[in-house]
């Protein structure tokens, strides 16, 4: 390593000397001349060097050279990626960003090997800082609001225009540090706020930790803002890493956190408190509640949590964490096998598995019905840590519950209660009028099981690998123990119980006579809720149906009548062979079909198509499991096994199937996934769309061939605060907001509509088409005009899909049991309406994200009405 001085040295020298050197000049230009030798012969690797090279030593190069360089990073780490050398990747921008660590291009591309990668927080970081060097920069933005969305929870907006529950943690930290705690550790600072109310309340050193970075980042901005970034000593690292005295000089009289989420354990608060009591906190108030000074003992904030449950029946759980039906789009799902959910906790624990899901139980659509009473769970004090320590090897708890109200059993719903001190609580259950969700621990059983009162549900409590951990196991009916954990013990399939929905029972009687010679007996399919809820759509997969029955009927009609122009023995193999797909296997190929399926995780839709006719399938799924799903129901469903093909088992690149074979058109359908299930179109549609439409068969077909996105104007303040922190106000007088709303982002995504607390104030109006099957009508800036039905302040404009497979069958994102959620973009300024006005909004759609920003726009007359009207109108434009 060289010292300090000794690269000082290097530097000045380099600085003062570059043009008088001839050797270097020559070496320079000599190196130029290489690297861009190396481009034009696409050796990447070699021309980066050279670029290096060229660049340290002659910076003046760099505005000329920055197009090629960047070009050739970016060429050589696509290289790279795609062998898998992903340090060297890094490594390379990395050196890209010494010499020119202002430059968007190459943040932004970095953010997203980072984002591909799955460092999402690192990627956020680096398309913010793009933008923050260039607002405007598109490509950047887009990133950032796609990541901002994942990364930056709504919660944290959420949680800071939360007034009450920032006040009752103020009250409990002035409490404290006013009887006498002087040191405080705050742990998972987020914005830093619990931080500042204890510097604020007098405590004498006051240190916070986060180990998100970007939250880090943050709350070093919100502490100097507010005057403290002198008097509390933020760390970017998580608590279970610290040491005293190497991150803070000695134990801590007092921990304040928040590190819960709907479950209470998953942020780890149990692991990090066990930590904190052995490592970093004083000792506790003795047992025997001796009191001693505050300042020697430790405590801390939340004292403790009272966590409850309660069995509910719910359509919308159900249908996300249940497969429920017999027949999809024409197949009989009897075959299928056992489609899981990823929630579930009576299986071991397994990092594909999550124990529990969260919904705010308010705002699911169809609402929920309780079963039980609210019961307690678990009572834990944090400020034992002998009861810390002993949560995960504590026996499992067996509690029987009274059932109060006949309904089906679809899930165990958790919330809890934080005491932060003996005074001051807050809960998150589902009547509170907070913004907390609930745990759902979906139950996983086969068929439906109806709970009727009388009946005694037997829920089982543990805590493992620091979750807890609720499973109903069996039900108590006329003395008799009936077990719903059939993957623990006995099935209910084989030993039928009372009041069971009887088609489900007899659907899977079917399926295991069915499957049972070639079904082994634990065969089971993991599918995401978003993909069970999919299943469970049977006028999705029957409009799929019938679009593709028709366009199969036409296009087989088509043929038939061209053979017969060419006469009985006009066969026209040539072009039949041309137009073959690769790996294409079957006899009769001529005749055949061949439809692409293009969507995204698990999808009937090719086999669907496959059993309409003659047609040949190509079906994307890639899971191994999932393709085996989809084999057995061919086979059930006499689908003959070479008419389905996994196209993905044999290309690499998902460009390539669409581009073979070149400059043939032969697909007859290619089914694309425009929509994602947070509610946003899909990225690359149009490419994707402008793609397929060149290697379509004559007749051939884009499902679907439009989507026509509407929406709404809406009044909501739900949005709003879940969008930004509304002012000081909530935040107790600290100055946050400006800080946490850069990471504002202008569309929401997984909204139920349905349930949004929002007032309408305009009917739904049509924003946008994209055409797939025509280019050429599409457009990406439109003005479209719609009349406010009522006075309010326009916050929002959720929106939704019709997806037009054809032009009869179409399919609404809105509907009920529609496996997409829908989004909405909250305007930057609300806009205050009166019943009658004309908004204008400008919907743009840049890349497959829509913007929308609205002004007034009533029409000549209608503003020429009074000088009043029209002076209001100019104001509400401003
Ligand atoms: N959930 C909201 C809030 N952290 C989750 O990086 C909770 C929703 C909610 N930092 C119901 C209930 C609730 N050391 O920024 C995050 C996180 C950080 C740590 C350092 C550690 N050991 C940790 C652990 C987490 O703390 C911040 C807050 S944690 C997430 C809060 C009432 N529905």
């Amino acid at each position: 390593m060289p010292n300090a001085s000794s690269r000082h040295r290097r530097g000045r020298r380099s600085r003062r000397q570059p043009r008088e050197d001839p050797a270097r000049n020559e070496l320079v230009s000599r190196s130029l001349e290489s690297a861009q030798q190396c481009l034009f012969n696409q050796d990447y690797g070699t021309a980066f060097v050279h670029y290096l090279l060229v660049l340290n030593l002659a910076p003046v190069l760099k505005d000329f050279a920055r197009e090629s360089f960047r070009f050739t990073l970016f060429k050589w780490a696509d290289e790279l990626d795609s062998v898998g050398r992903i340090q060297d990747l890094f490594d390379c921008y990395e050196q890209a960003l010494e010499l020119f660590p202002a430059d968007e291009v190459i943040l932004n591309s970095m953010g997203e090997h980072l984002f591909r990668m799955g460092f999402r927080d690192e990627a956020a970081g680096h398309f913010h800082k793009a933008l923050k060097l260039k607002p405007d920069y598109p490509e950047a933005r887009e990133n950032f609001y796609r990541v901002a969305n994942w990364l930056v929870e709504r919660w944290h907006f959420l949680m800071l225009n939360d007034r009450r529950r920032n006040q009752k943690y103020q009250q409990a930290i002035q409490k404290a540090v006013q009887g006498g705690c002087s040191t405080v550790l705050d742990i998972g600072t987020g914005t830093g706020i619990l931080g500042m109310c204890a510097k604020k309340a007098g405590a004498a050193e006051v240190y916070a930790c986060e180990l998100s970075k970007t939250m880090y980042e943050l709350a070093c901005e919100v502490l100097t803002a507010n005057g403290m970034s002198g008097s509390i000593q933020i760390l970017h690292m998580k608590s279970l890493e610290m040491e005293v005295p190497k991150d803070i000089p000695k134990r801590v009289s007092l921990v304040v956190t928040e590190t819960v989420d709907a479950g209470l354990f998953g942020e780890g608060i149990i692991e990090s408190l066990i930590h904190a009591w052995n490592h970093l906190l004083l000792p506790p108030q003795n047992a025997q509640g001796e009191l001693r000074d505050p300042s020697q003992t430790g405590r801390v904030i939340p004292a403790g949590a009272t966590v409850f449950g309660m069995a509910v029946e719910c359509l919308e759980i159900r249908r996300h964490h249940r497969f429920r039906v017999s027949e999809v789009g024409g197949l009989s799902m009897a075959a299928a096998g056992e489609l899981h959910s990823p929630v579930s906790c009576n299986t071991e624990p397994d990092e594909s598995m999550e124990p529990y899901t969260t919904e705010r139980l308010s705002r699911l659509p169809g609402g929920y019905r309780p079963l039980t009473q609210p019961f307690t769970a678990l009572d834990i004090d944090f400020n034992n840590v002998q009861e810390l320590e002993g949560l995960s090897s504590r026996v499992v708890q067996r509690v029987h519950l009274p059932v109060t109200q006949e309904g089906e059993l679809d899930a165990l719903a958790v919330w809890f209660q934080l005491h932060l001190d003996k005074e001051n609580s807050l809960s998150t259950g589902p009547q509170e009028d907070t913004c907390w969700e609930q745990a759902i621990y979906p139950v996983q059983i086969h068929n439906s099981f109806t709970l009727i009162p009388g009946d005694q549900l037997i829920v089982e409590i543990s805590c493992r690998d620091a979750y807890l951990r609720l499973c109903s196991v069996a039900v108590l009916r006329d003395g008799r123990e009936l077990r719903l954990d059939s993957r623990l013990g006995s099935d209910l399939g084989t030993n039928p119980v009372p009041h069971a929905n009887p088609e489900a029972e007899l659907c899977s009687a079917l399926a295991c006579l069915q499957t049972e010679q070639n079904l082994p007996k634990d065969f089971v399919c993991m599918l995401e809720c978003s993909e069970i809820a999919l299943l469970n759509n049977q006028r999705y997969h029957e409009s799929f149906r019938g679009a593709l029955a028709k366009l199969i009927g036409s296009l087989k009609g088509a043929r038939h009548s061209q053979e017969q122009r060419l006469g009985s023995d006009g066969t026209d193999g040539t072009s039949a062979n041309l137009t073959r797909p690769i790996g294409n296997s079957a006899t009769d190929s001529s005749d055949l079909l061949y439809v692409l399926d293009v969507s995204e995780g698990f999808s009937l839709l090719s086999l669907i198509a496959a059993s309409q006719g003659p047609v040949k399938a190509y079906s994307s799924v890639e899971k191994t499991q999932q393709q085996e799903v989809l084999r057995r129901l061919a086979q059930s469903n006499h689908v003959p096994e070479q008419r389905l093909e996994f196209w993905l088992n044999y290309v690499q690149d998902e460009q390539a199937v669409l581009q073979r074979p070149s400059g043939e058109k032969l697909w007859s359908a290619i089914i694309l996934d425009c929509v994602e299930t947070c509610g946003l179109i899909r990225q690359k549609l149009m490419e994707k769309a402008s793609l397929a439409r060149c290697l379509l068969e004559e007749g051939g077909r884009i499902f679907p061939q439009s989507i026509v996105v509407h929406g709404m104007l809406v009044e909501s303040d739900t949005l709003l605060l879940e969008s930004a922190v509304q002012g000081q106000e909530p935040t107790l007088g600290f100055n946050i907001a400006p800080f946490i709303n850069q990471f504002t982002v202008p569309v929401h995504v997984f909204l139920d509509f349905s349930t949004l607390e929002c007032r309408h104030l305009s009917e739904s109006v049509e924003l946008f088409v994209l055409d797939l099957m025509e280019t050429t009508a599409n457009y990406t800036t439109r003005d479209v005009k719609v009349q406010a039905t009522s006075s309010g302040r326009v916050t929002a404009v959720p929106f939704w899909y019709q997806v037009h497979l054809d032009e009869e069958i179409s399919i609404s994102s809105l509907s009920q049991d529609s496996h997409w959620k829908q989004a909405a973009v909250v305007l930057h300024q609300p806009l205050e309406v009166k019943g009658g006005d004309w908004v204008c909004l400008a919907v743009q759609l840049h890349k497959s994200s829509i913007s929308i920003s609205a002004r007034i726009e009533n029409e000549p007359e209608a503003m020429s009405e009074s000088v009043e009207d029209l002076s209001a109108l100019s104001t509400r434009q401003i």
